[in-house]
């Protein structure tokens, strides 16, 4: 069967600046247990490509997957949905937000089946069951449309354990994209290096944060890939990619702390000569931990801190303390790791004593870099639920209406108003900057002066090359 899988954009939809793309994880994954089963796939990925789905029409699909998280990009999932839904191709959706809301998305009439949680078991079961004419109600974690001499049925089957041993999954089919197109990402940017690229090597969180999906997507359940499996990956990437520089996107790399240790001991080890950046919690960086990281080629952590205020960190549940958080700023820069600090403002209950303290938080702790984030209830999370509990926000009752743009979210969910709180995120920014002005301008020269110096060496040894001939 062929399948195209279609990875939406926020391009158009948002009003914040265009995301950069970074690889589609999930339906690359998606794609390679489907080419084992012996499905055709493609991907079209909307945040690199742009050729009016010229290719597509050529590969002529007999069924189209499209993924969304929440946000703009359901828009665009919409619109690509629409279109091949009128040629009566089956649609299904998968992915974060169908997966938080399936009675809503499937409700739309552009959509046929929705995959809840992971989904390589259940789109391989489902490309199988259609394409051998087999009844759907037998495929685990899939919610779909039949059509009866009444009228359509909303059917939903029996939900799909998740998977428990991640090695068993193949390599994810990063032959079908061209990767050269995601090594130039925001997120490279925020690492010093230009040229970074994604990959995922656990999933799930066993932490209770109210803001985070994780909650309900993974069952505050995590799953890892072994230590010996992401050194295959990352040797893969690198030979065949010439991949050196690496996110590593997990929900939580560090719940293991004997996984982390292995890997990076077996970066060092097998020579991969790699820099890279993981997300970790404060509480979850010890010293050896940081030690190790660093001489694996680790330069850049990034932390979700989200308040200076204790109280919010207690409401949100966030189980973690300022100490915690400063300890861990403080580990990075003396183990001479780029510490990458994210706060977000506008918590339901925040009150001016509460920014004030995050204000402040935020000078005290210097870090290298700052990310500041107005909050979003994201569906399927505790905030979420007392937002809504509490007469704050009333939630869209459309699919199409979840495509709000989160840059521009309006809402007034705290004490302060969200026009003042993007002026505070605004101010934030602006001083962090300037404080760290000093540092960035040595960087820049020391940088911009071994260019011109390498440069000129090689033009030197061009030079006395050519001479000696
Ligand atoms: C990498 C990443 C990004 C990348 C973009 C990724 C991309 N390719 O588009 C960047 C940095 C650009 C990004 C930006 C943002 N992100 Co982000 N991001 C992630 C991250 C860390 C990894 C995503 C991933 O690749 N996962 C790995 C794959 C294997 O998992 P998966 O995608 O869920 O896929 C599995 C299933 O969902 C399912 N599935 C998925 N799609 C489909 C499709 C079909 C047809 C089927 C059958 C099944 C299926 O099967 C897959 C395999 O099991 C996640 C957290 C996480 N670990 O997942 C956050 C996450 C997705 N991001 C999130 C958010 C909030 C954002 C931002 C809005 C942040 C901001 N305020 O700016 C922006 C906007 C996104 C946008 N597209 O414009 C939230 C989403 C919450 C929500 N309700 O949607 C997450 C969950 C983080 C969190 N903890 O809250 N993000
Ligand atoms: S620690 Fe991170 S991944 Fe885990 S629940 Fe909290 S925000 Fe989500």
């Amino acid at each position: 069967m062929r399948i195209l899988l279609i990875n939406p954009t926020t391009r158009n939809y948002s009003k914040g600046i265009t995301i950069a793309a970074a690889a589609p994880l999930g339906l690359l994954s998606l794609a390679s247990v489907l080419r084992e089963a012996g499905h055709k796939v493609m991907i079209y990925d909307h945040n690199v490509e742009n050729d009016g789905f010229k290719e597509c029409k050529k590969f002529d699909p007999e069924m189209v997957g499209i993924t969304s998280f929440t946000g703009p990009m359901i828009l665009d999932a919409l619109r690509m949905s629409g279109y091949y839904h009128d040629q009566g191709i089956p649609i299904v959706w998968g992915g974060i937000h169908p997966s938080l809301l399936p009675i809503q998305t499937i409700k739309n009439s552009k959509i046929d089946m929705v995959v809840v949680g992971e989904g390589e078991e259940t789109i391989v079961d489902l490309a199988n069951s259609i394409e051998n004419h087999r009844n759907l109600e037998n495929v685990k974690g899939l919610i779909w449309k039949e059509t009866k001499d009444d009228g359509i049925k909303i059917r939903e089957n029996a939900p799909r354990k998740f998977i428990e041993d991640l090695d068993s999954l193949p390599f994810p089919a990063w032959e079908l994209i061209d990767v050269r197109k995601y090594k130039n990402t925001l997120m490279g940017w925020e690492n010093n290096a230009s040229e970074i690229f994604s990959i995922q090597t656990s999933r799930g969180c066993p932490f209770r944060c109210g803001f985070c999906y994780n909650t309900i997507f993974n069952n505050r359940k995590w799953r890892s890939k072994s230590a010996d499996r992401v050194i295959e990956e990352i040797s893969f990437l690198k030979e065949k990619f010439k991949i050196d520089k690496i996110n590593f996107r997990d929900d939580n790399f560090v719940v293991n702390n004997k996984r982390v240790m292995d890997i990076c001991r077996n970066i060092y080890k097998n020579k991969l000569d790699i820099t890279f950046a993981i997300d970790c919690r404060v509480d979850l960086l010890t010293r050896n931990m940081a030690r190790l990281l660093k001489i694996a080629g680790c330069n850049q952590i990034y932390f979700g801190i989200e308040s200076g205020s204790p109280r919010i960190l207690n409401f949100i549940k966030k189980d973690i303390t300022l100490q915690q958080a400063m300890d861990a700023v403080n580990l990075c820069k003396k183990v001479k790791i780029k510490s990458s600090t994210s706060f977000i403002l506008g918590l339901p209950t925040e009150k001016q004593t509460d920014l004030l303290l995050t204000r402040k938080f935020i000078y005290k702790l210097m870090p290298d870099n700052l990310l500041v984030k107005i909050f979003v209830p994201y569906p399927g999370t505790f905030l979420y639920d007392y937002v809504i509990k509490n007469g704050l926000f009333n939630p869209p009752l459309k699919l199409e209406d979840w495509g709000l743009d989160w840059m521009n979210f309006e809402f007034k969910l705290s004490d302060t108003n969200p026009k003042v709180l993007k002026n505070i995120m605004k101010n934030l920014y602006i001083k962090h900057f300037i404080l760290k002005f000093p540092k960035f301008a040595f960087n820049l020269i020391k940088t911009s002066l071994t260019k011109f110096y390498l440069h000129k060496l090689l033009l030197n040894g061009l030079r006395n090359l050519s001479a000696s001939k």
